[in-house]
C-alpha cells in the first residue's frame, strides 16, 4: 500500500472524516441547545398562563433539529456552499419548534409574549395567517435568535418557531403527506380540495373562537 511520508493515506482520510463528523455534531448541538432555551420559555409561558387564567393556550409543542440528510438536501436545493458558516447564515430552520395553539388569538398572543422577551431577537417573520400561501397553508413563522452560553462563550442561535391552530396543523400535516406521496406533483383535483379544506379550517377556527368567547369571555392580554 502507498505510504505518504510513512503515513497511510487511507488513515488520513479517516481522521479527516472523523474530525468533520465531530465538527458537524458540535455545529448541530448548538441548535439543540437553542431549542432547549426556546422550549423552556414556552413551557414557562404556558405554566404561568395556566396559573393566572386557569386556561392553557397551547395544545401541543414539538421540536426537532433538522436531520443531516434533510439539511444536505436543503443546502443543495438552495445552491449553498457546503461550509458550515454559509449554512449557518442561510439555513434558518435547522432548529425548529412548532407551537400548536387552541385559537388564532392565542397564536398571536404567544408570538408577542415570546418575541418581546429581552434576550430574543426577531430575525424574520412570515405571517401566513394574514397572508395564506396559494395552496391554503396557514401558520405564523418567526425566525428568532437566542443566546446560548457555551464554555467558549455565548453564541447566537437561530430557531424557527411556527405558531398555528389545531385546525391549521391538521391541514398542514395532511397536505405534507399528500405533497410527499405525489413528490410535489399533486393532481389539480386534490390541490383544489386542499384549498377548500383550508377555507373550512379557517371557518372552523373562527366558529370555535366565537363559541369559546361566548362561554369564557375574552382572556385579558398582559403587558409583556
Ligand atoms: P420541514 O420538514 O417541516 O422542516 P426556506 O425555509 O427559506 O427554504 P420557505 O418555504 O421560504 O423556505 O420557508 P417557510 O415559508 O418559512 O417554510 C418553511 C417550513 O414551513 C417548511 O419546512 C414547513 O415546515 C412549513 N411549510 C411551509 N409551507 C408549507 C406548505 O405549503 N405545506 C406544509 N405542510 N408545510 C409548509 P420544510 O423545510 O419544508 O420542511
Amino acid at each position: 500500500m502507498a505510504m505518504l511520508g510513512g503515513v497511510d493515506p487511507a488513515s488520513i482520510d479517516r481522521e479527516r472524516l472523523l474530525s468533520m463528523r465531530r465538527e458537524v455534531q458540535r455545529f448541530l448541538l448548538q441548535y439543540e441547545f437553542g431549542l432547549r432555551e426556546i422550549g423552556t420559555k414556552i413551557d414557562i409561558l404556558r405554566d404561568e398562563f395556566l396559573e393566572l387564567h386557569d386556561y392553557n393556550p397551547i395544545e401541543h409543542v414539538s421540536s426537532r433539529v433538522k436531520s443531516p440528510e434533510s439539511l444536505v438536501d436543503k443546502v443543495a436545493r438552495k445552491g449553498l456552499g457546503a461550509d458550515l458558516e454559509s449554512i449557518r447564515e442561510h439555513v434558518t430552520d435547522i432548529a425548529g419548534v412548532r407551537v400548536t395553539c387552541s385559537f388564532e388569538s392565542d397564536v398571536y398572543r404567544l408570538f408577542d409574549l415570546l418575541t418581546l422577551q429581552d434576550d430574543v431577537s426577531v430575525r424574520l417573520v412570515k405571517d401566513y395567517i394574514a397572508n395564506p400561501k396559494p395552496n391554503g397553508y396557514q401558520s405564523l413563522h418567526a425566525v428568532v435568535e437566542i443566546p446560548v452560553f457555551l464554555s467558549s462563550g455565548p453564541v447566537s442561535v437561530p430557531v424557527e418557531v411556527q405558531f398555528r391552530t389545531i385546525a391549521m396543523d391538521f391541514w398542514a400535516s395532511l397536505e405534507h403527506k399528500i405533497h410527499y406521496k405525489y413528490a410535489g406533483d399533486v393532481p389539480e383535483r386534490l390541490t383544489e380540495e386542499l384549498r377548500e379544506a383550508a377555507a373550512t379550517a379557517t371557518e372552523l377556527d373562527a366558529r370555535m373562537a366565537r363559541l369559546h368567547r361566548e362561554i369564557h369571555g375574552e382572556v385579558p392580554r398582559e403587558d409583556p
